[in-house]
């Protein structure tokens, strides 16, 4: 059994799946060693960890070299942030290609235009493509794939744009329809009605998605409650990695040795069992 198939049979029999955010080999095998359920490699902490901002800056092959050494070191699905399909529809199905073949298991591609910005930048630009243009990048991504379970999921930046629920809803549909096996419907509000307002009036087949990025104190009763399938936290492993090292380093650079300190970091054991 593939990992693409592993994937589909997790979305078919649990009631929500839960996938962490990772930017490396080490960062996805402690996902994978907390019993996630796969892994996401998601575009702003891969940008972070190159130190450049999220949009849309890396190559696509930038992107698929990290995700392909993190299919290498984990056993669980991987899930690929491709942004905007690195391009037209062509793209797309180059780019399901290259995913697929090193071993992932699902892209997810939004429907902005290029180049992009992170959804959550404040007063960045999320300029939506137009449905048609996206729904035939879905089409591509779709046909494209060699094994019927790799997963497509089509993302949705209506809310995030200020369009609107009609216009995202809209957009799913379309999306659905072009062949989309998800549905990832993102959002920047602190409170996750608007999720709800969507999940709870979402007629399609297509499983739902969230980022609970910004309105993080969403429970996951609550979402199962409301009909989402898949749960990502996409950088609070990057973010904690920043957190943890940006600490320690003030505190070296203070130090006159290294006693103190030994609390702030993983034994040497630690390292040596990973
Ligand atoms: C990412 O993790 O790269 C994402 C989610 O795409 S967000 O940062 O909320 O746009
Ligand atoms: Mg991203």
């Amino acid at each position: 059994m593939q990992n693409s198939d592993i994937l589909q049979k997790l979305i078919e029999t649990k009631p929500i799946l839960r996938v962490g955010g990772a930017f490396d080999s080490m960062s996805a095998k402690l996902v994978e060693i907390n019993g996630f359920d796969a892994i996401w490699t998601g575009s702003f902490a891969i940008s972070a960890t190159h130190a450049l901002p999220d949009a849309s800056i890396l190559t696509m092959t930038e992107f698929l070299n990290v995700s392909s050494n993190i299919v290498e070191s984990c056993k669980i699905p991987v899930i690929a942030d491709c942004d905007t399909g690195f391009g037209g529809p062509t793209n797309v199905s180059h780019t399901v290609k290259k995913f697929e073949n090193v071993g992932v298991s699902g892209i997810s591609i939004e429907d902005k235009t290029f180049p992009k910005q992170n959804s959550l930048l404040e007063g960045g630009n999320n300029q939506l493509l137009s449905e048609k243009d996206f729904a035939a990048k879905i089409l591509a991504a779709n046909e494209a794939k060699q094994n019927k379970a790799f997963t497509v999921i089509a993302r949705i930046e209506a809310l995030i744009s200020g369009t609107g629920i009609e216009q995202a809803l809209q957009r799913a549909y379309a999306y659905e329809k072009a062949g989309a096996d998800l549905i990832l419907i993102h959002s920047k509000k602190i409170t996750p009605e608007e999720i709800f307002e969507f999940s709870d009036s979402w007629k399609g087949s297509a499983p739902l998605v969230v980022i609970p990025t910004t309105y993080y104190s969403v429970n996951v009763d609550e979402l199962i409650e409301h009909k989402i399938k898949m749960v990502i936290y996409a950088n609070q492993t990057l973010r904690a990695a920043h957190f943890a090292l940006s600490k320690l380093l003030k505190q070296m650079k203070g130090a006159n040795n290294m006693s103190g300190l030994q609390n702030e970091m993983s034994s040497m054991n630690d390292i040596f069992k990973l």
